[in-house]
């Protein structure tokens, strides 16, 4: 890895950006491509901060910008098109054809993960084309990117529709700095589990490739961690997970606006001019704004039976109010949102031709895109910003709305993710019409001093957190990821300490192999009673064992009935029960020293009972100890039950020599003082040892990693803090520096796994 590089700051470095969409659509006009921009809330947020960077010299002071061209483009014609985008756009435009389209961006993006993520369950399309399909997105933008990226590059992917590229650009590139944005909700996982097994865990995988994900909220950043654990099942610590091959942040940052941007073009003359015009238009009538993109997720028809309970109970405000309502068309030709489009417009005509009469229409209906200058006067003129979506990631409207005008009253779902920012908006659950009415009678009454302060102190959070905090805290975070990898890859196995303990090996003439078994020689499973060794296993290790100058000692916490039967007829020592008994080379079983074993009766009804409150959970009753498992149980249910028994245990046993002992998913009860520091011990003084390697897993062998000499070599199996030298990643690495250490002295095992 090119580390190096990777961990220079962030100002010197170019910003590789990739969505779906770039920031504007290519139209081919008499075999000419024309550029127009195109809107959106990544849009609008990315360019925004694309404009802030120029002031802040810390952020990187060049760009790219990756994505589709918004239409799909002739051969011919790509090479211009490339040309014209790099050239004026600093943008490099990904090429689909209209088939790759549907089937992916109407297909997986907005028929599966947009309604499952927005829980809309009951639209969401399981279709194994789709899913292929969105696979090959991800790899067809894998491929343009490898072309065009540079080592000291750091890489921003943005939203849903490209969640398995992380994974595929850092499988290519391993050493650039690659972040995730989701700007849409990540679900509970009650509803993240619904989609089939395979494409849940690619789609996190393909997440979890990235060193830093970020969601707009905190429950979004947990949802996500919780399906991590129980679909994946890594577990985090302090947000960081450990994945297979290395160390990624999930965390919040909540997008905010470019508020410069939207306060100083409120007060241009062009503004003004609109604003006028709109002020003469209204006499007498307060306006009730709405503005969103055409999208069953935004609640457009509950906020239209919502008004139209208020009209209903508020009959002295008709003439006085009309709710302008202004819908971007969007997904044009997917059913729900022709469906809803129809539903809509006969709600508006049901509304007005209910109440209205001449001179006064309650609802203004605009199904199109407006101009920014002209949705600034919008957002300046209205009373009211009446925002309902039935679950957004964040929602830009509301706070646009806040920053463009003074007073006013912003009326907020509960359900849109800038709630969590914005509680002095009136909130409200969008399923409740009555609500919803009153919400609008309650802002419309609203004395101005209260609209006042409450809008100064949204504006003042608003203003603190705009776009650029919002890109340079991730950006910064993503790049400050690397120290915090290397930190904990540093006590990685190197390829280099690996050769000079082979080479040190070598050159020894006695040498102690003290080896912890599950976890160390065999991965771990779900029941202790699986984990037999394979013949190969076996084989290596007594490959180990028939060189004159070794002593191979396996240490376990098992029984030694169970190793007697795995490992008994090898020419080995064994240590059982975390050092409780000791069998040397062809002899027989010893005990450490003589210990009463009464308290097992007393605290095996205890264990029983939090065995049977956990599903999953259960004992297993050594000669010397007793262990209560909970590798299969729910790791949710286990994270509350395993510190409440722990905790019970030490209360009962505080002034005993027992020992509670927490192991990786089980807890353990044994004789204090009797542990694999002595084992090591004892086996240390057998013999005048110029070798000494030390290997184990769990918090158990922290005990004999201590009591080794610092000559020792010491490894801890998995990333986990340790008093051992190095980590090494997983038991098949074990195996593969045990196969080296039997190489190197030239007896190879018969078979290998
Ligand atoms: P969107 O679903 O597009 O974004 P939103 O956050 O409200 O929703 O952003 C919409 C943007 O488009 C705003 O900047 C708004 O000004 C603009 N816009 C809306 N209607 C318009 C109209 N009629 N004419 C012109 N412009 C219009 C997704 C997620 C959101 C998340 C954003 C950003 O669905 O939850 O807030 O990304 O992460």
């Amino acid at each position: 890895m090119t580390r190096a590089v990777s961990g220079a700051p962030l100002s010197g470095r170019r910003l590789v950006i990739v969505s779906n969409r770039l920031p504007f659509n290519v139209e081919i006009k008499d075999g000419l491509p024309i550029f127009h921009p195109s809107a959106g809330g990544l849009v609008t947020g990315l360019a925004s901060f694309r404009e802030s960077r120029q002031q802040s010299p810390a952020l990187p002071a060049e760009h790219l910008w990756v994505g589709w061209p918004g239409s799909s483009i002739d051969v011919p014609l790509r090479e211009d098109v490339v040309r014209q985008a790099l050239a004026n756009f600093k943008s490099f435009p990904v090429f689909l054809t209209e088939e790759q389209m549907e089937h992916f961006y109407l297909g997986f993006c907005n028929a599966t993960i947009w309604p499952l993520f927005h829980y809309f369950p009951s639209f969401t399309v399981y279709q194994a084309s789709f899913w292929a399909q969105y696979k090959q997105i991800n790899q067809l933008f894998a491929d343009a990117l490898e072309s065009i990226l540079r080592p000291d590059d750091v890489v921003w992917i943005h939203d849903y529709h490209l969640m398995l590229l992380p994974k595929l650009v850092k499988n290519r590139q391993p050493q650039l700095s690659v972040g995730f944005f989701l700007h849409i909700p990540f679900p509970s996982f009650e509803v993240f589990r619904m989609l089939p097994g395979e494409w849940r865990r690619d789609i996190l995988e393909g997440l979890l490739g990235a060193d830093l994900i970020g969601f707009h909220t905190y429950e979004y950043t947990h949802h996500f961690l919780q399906s991590v654990l129980r679909i994946l099942g890594y577990e985090h610590q302090m947000s960081q997970v450990l994945a297979q091959d290395h160390l990624v942040r999930a965390d919040t940052f909540p997008m905010g606006i470019d508020v410069e941007k939207f306060s100083s073009a409120a007060r241009s003359d062009d503004t003004e001019r609109e604003i006028r015009d709109l002020r003469n238009s209204l006499t007498g009538v307060k306006l009730i704004l709405s503005v969103d993109r055409l999208d069953y997720s935004k609640g457009i028809a509950n906020r239209l039976e919502g008004y139209e309970v208020f009209l209903e109970n508020n009959p002295e405000y008709h003439g006085k109010v009309a709710l302008l309502m202004v819908v971007v068309p969007s997904r044009i030709g997917v059913v729900q949102y022709d469906v809803m489009k129809r539903q809509i417009e006969e709600l508006v005509g049901k509304i007005n031709g209910r109440f209205g009469r001449v001179g006064w229409t309650p609802v203004v209906y605009q199904y199109r895109h407006v101009p920014f200058t002209s949705l600034l006067a919008l957002y300046s003129v209205s009373e009211v910003c009446l925002v309902t979506p039935l679950r957004d990631g964040m929602n830009l409207v509301a706070k646009e709305y806040v920053t463009t005008r003074g007073g006013g009253v912003l009326i907020l779902s509960e359900m849109a993710g800038a709630a969590k920012e914005l509680p002095e908006a009136i909130i409200i659950n969008p399923n409740d019409r009555a609500e919803i009415a009153n919400a609008l009678k309650q802002a419309l009454e609203m004395s101005p001093p209260e609209q006042q302060k409450r809008h100064r102190l949204m504006q003042r959070r608003l203003k603190r957190y705009n776009v650029s905090r919002w890109a340079s805290d991730f950006l910064t975070t993503l790049v400050g990821m690397r120290e915090v990898q290397n930190r904990v890859e540093s006590k990685l196995l190197s390829a280099a300490a690996r050769q000079e303990i082979v080479a040190h090996y070598r050159q020894s003439a006695r040498r102690l192999l003290f080896l912890d078994y599950d976890g160390t020689l065999t991965p771990l499973v779900p029941h202790p009673g699986l984990a037999g060794p394979d013949p190969a296993r076996r084989e290596l290790l007594r490959s180990l064992a028939a060189d004159r100058k070794n002593s191979v000692v396996v240490a376990s916490g098992r029984e030694r009935q169970i190793l007697e039967e795995w490992l008994g007829d090898l020419p080995i020592g064994l240590v059982a029960e975390h050092g409780a008994w000791l069998k040397l080379i062809h002899q027989d079983w010893r005990r450490v020293k003589p210990l009463s074993n009464e308290w097992k009766r007393e605290l095996l009804p205890i264990l029983e009972t939090y065995a049977d409150r956990l599903p999953g959970a259960l004992i297993e009753e050594k000669e010397e100890s007793l262990a209560w498992h909970f590798r299969m149980a729910d790791p949710e249910q286990s994270a509350l039950r395993a510190p409440e028994l722990i905790d019970h245990l030490l209360n009962l046993t505080g002034k005993t020599d027992l020992q509670v002992i927490q192991g990786d998913k089980v807890v353990e009860i044994r004789h204090a003082g009797v542990n694999k520091g002595g084992a090591a011990l004892y086996w240390m003084s057998q013999d005048d040892f110029d070798f000494i390697l030390g290997i184990g897993d769990d918090t158990t062998d922290e005990d004999f990693f201590k009591a080794l000499p610092a000559t020792a070599v010491s490894i801890r199996v998995g990333m986990s803090a340790t008093h051992a030298q190095h980590n090494i990643r997983s038991s098949a690495q074990v195996i593969d520096l045990l196969r080296a250490l039997v190489d190197a002295s030239g007896s190879r095992p018969k078979e290998s796994t």
